[in-house]
């Protein structure tokens, strides 16, 4: 049971700080604690050992010897472990598996454990630096002194195969399970007994931070309370993975109705369904009617909720009498957009947004929904039983006429389907049982702080919303205590569009877990001209350094009335 003294200190803290808790907190809330007895790398390898382990490597990295993109400040000297666990070969696609994956180890370490959760299909092994997440981040988990693990969640990119190699691991039961929820499982007491074995104690701490299918990596963990971790930080969590999957090939097939142009491989040329300036008309649409709602016309809806309900698509787009012209949809295209953002009835729509002219919108909705993502997926991962390797090996064409022509309804039930073989289905594996309880994790006192961009182009951030507000149903007075959903106006997945993107929502899960500060709002800027990540879809009419309020739902952003109206500082977070 979490204590109810912490709760009510957290409330009392939150009282107390009152606006100044809006802000996230400046620096590190716990000083770095220092280890009594750091080994060297090289033991590592000479002498940690764990049931089913095998260390590859283990090197000194020197201090300011590696530099991160974006980071200004250069790495710490850490230990870089590469390792795998449970090696196995599988008796159904007679192919070799394990674990994969590497850890940091900063020599000056601040005592906790970062789970660095991927995203996509897996299958390689990012830099274990701890991505904190958001667009262009400023730091990461290493470079605050984090020990950070990374992994590929058991099953590697098959270069063979490079438009199908992503998902042909879901041929072997085991690597889904692994994908689904067990990598986590697995690994996570592993790097807690290396870290016991290089500092010489544990972690003080353990956090699992990732975005998109790294985000429903935190959903999976916390619903299964899996390596008892105190903090989440879970980005656009697609937690029901594989209906968003069938959800986007959805899409593709009503956006292929509209289609101006085939590809030159006679596949509909989706990109051409609904132009750059067809989605500018919708998105100007879309802040003539929601942007003032919240109080401020700002280029931003921060009151989400409230413009689902004011927006009509049919009175609100302007439609062309005929054919297409500017400034306008045909009627055909104005249909089929309402529809695509209306959603396939067993996955939830997408919200109206400003967000949804921006450039990842039309990538995951015009590109990637017919491309080697949720289709290769669909075919071998998340149905039973999984298509023949050879099924798609056409390459972009056959997977492209294989999304087209899914049979959606029958994949529905293939997702739930079980055989003699495959004895756990894509909603089993992928999905939190339970997704609003989180029990064990709830009892323990965890804390999860998820995040979501508005204007997601494929994971619903409506999803994610009816999430928190069953979560919210489920635990009452005591949910806010464990977990919060920061919604970020105009953002597609996980970064980008016109949006305040960069943060830093690690320091402020640390502040909540550690010091009981739960976060009231959380600080976003916008990466304008200037920026060391610029963003070119931050609009000419904003500050390049605006920053903006981000509030837990359903607490809405709202101008003070007075200060500056490009400073976060000028905002509330109220009803
Ligand atoms: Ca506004």
């Amino acid at each position: 049971m979490i204590a109810w003294s912490s709760f009510v200190a957290a409330a009392a803290l939150a009282l107390l700080s009152g606006c100044a808790s809006t802000t996230a907190p400046a620096s590190p809330p716990t000083p770095a604690k220092p280890s009594a007895a750091v080994r060297a790398c090289a033991d590592v390898q000479s002498a940690f050992a764990h049931p089913g382990l095998r260390v590859l490597s283990a090197e000194a990295v020197a201090a300011d010897s590696l530099r991160v993109p974006g980071i200004t400040a250069a790495m710490p000297a850490h230990c870089v472990v590469k390792g795998r666990l449970n090696e196995r070969r599988s008796p159904v696609d007679g192919k070799d598996y394990a674990i994969g994956f590497e850890m940091r180890l900063p020599l000056q370490w601040n005592g906790r454990f970062f789970y660095q959760a991927n995203g996509g299909l897996d299958g390689f092994i990012p830099p274990a630096y701890g991505n904190i997440l958001g667009g262009g981040p400023t730091s990461n988990g290493l470079l605050k002194g984090f020990a950070v693990l990374s992994s590929d969640a058991g099953h590697a990119f098959e270069r063979t195969n490079p438009v199908i190699g992503a998902a042909l691991f879901g041929r072997d039961p085991q690597a889904r399970l692994d994908y689904g929820y067990n990598a986590v499982a697995q690994l996570t007491p592993m790097a807690r007994a290396l870290i016991g074995f290089f500092y010489g104690r544990p972690a003080d701490k353990a956090y699992l931070v990732g975005t998109s299918n790294g985000g429903r990596h935190g959903f999976v963990s916390a619903a299964r309370d899996l390596g008892a971790y105190d903090g989440i930080l879970a980005s656009a969590p697609g937690y029901r993975l594989p209906l968003a999957a069938l959800a986007q090939v959805w899409g593709a097939q009503r956006l292929a109705t509209i289609a101006r142009t085939k590809r030159a491989d006679g596949v509909p040329d989706l990109e051409t369904s609904l132009t750059p300036a067809e989605m500018a008309t919708v998105a100007r649409a879309v802040l003539a009617r929601c942007d003032a709602l919240d109080g401020l016309r700002d280029g931003l809806v921060h009151d989400l909720a409230l413009c689902q309900r004011a927006f009509d698509a049919h009175r609100d787009i302007p439609v062309c009498s005929g054919a297409d012209a500017e400034g306008c949809l045909a009627p055909q295209r104005r249909e089929v957009l309402a529809s695509l953002i209306a959603g396939p009835g067993f996955y939830d729509g997408l919200p109206w947004d400003s967000g949804l002219a921006g450039r990842n919108w039309r990538e995951w909705k015009f590109v990637n929904s017919i491309g080697p993502r949720d289709a290769i997926a669909l075919a071998y991962v998340f149905t039973t039983p999984p298509q023949t390797a050879e099924r798609l090996a056409g390459g972009a064409t056959a997977v492209a006429e294989y999304a087209l022509g899914f049979d959606v309804a029958a994949g529905r039930d293939s997702v739930q389907a079980r055989d003699g073989v495959y004895a756990h289905s894509a909603m089993d594996f992928m999905t939190p049982p339970e997704a609003t309880a989180m029990r064990a994790f709830v009892a323990r006192g965890g804390r999860l702080l998820v995040t979501h961009g508005s204007a997601d182009p494929v994971f619903s951030a409506l999803d994610t919303v009816r999430w928190v507000e069953g979560f919210q149903r489920v635990h009452g007075a005591r949910a806010a205590d464990h977990a919060r959903l920061f919604l970020v106006p105009g953002m597609n997945h996980s970064s980008g569009g016109p949006a305040t993107d960069q943060f830093d929502m690690v320091e402020a899960l640390v502040a909540w877990v550690e010091q009981g500060i739960a976060p009231q709002g959380i600080v976003a800027a916008a990466r304008g001209a200037g920026s060391a990540t610029p963003n070119p879809e931050v609009p000419a009419d904003w500050s390049p350094t605006r920053t903006r309020l981000l509030c837990p739902w359903p607490s809405v952003a709202r101008y003070a009335g007075s200060g500056d109206p490009e400073s976060a500082a000028s905002f509330r977070c109220e009803p």
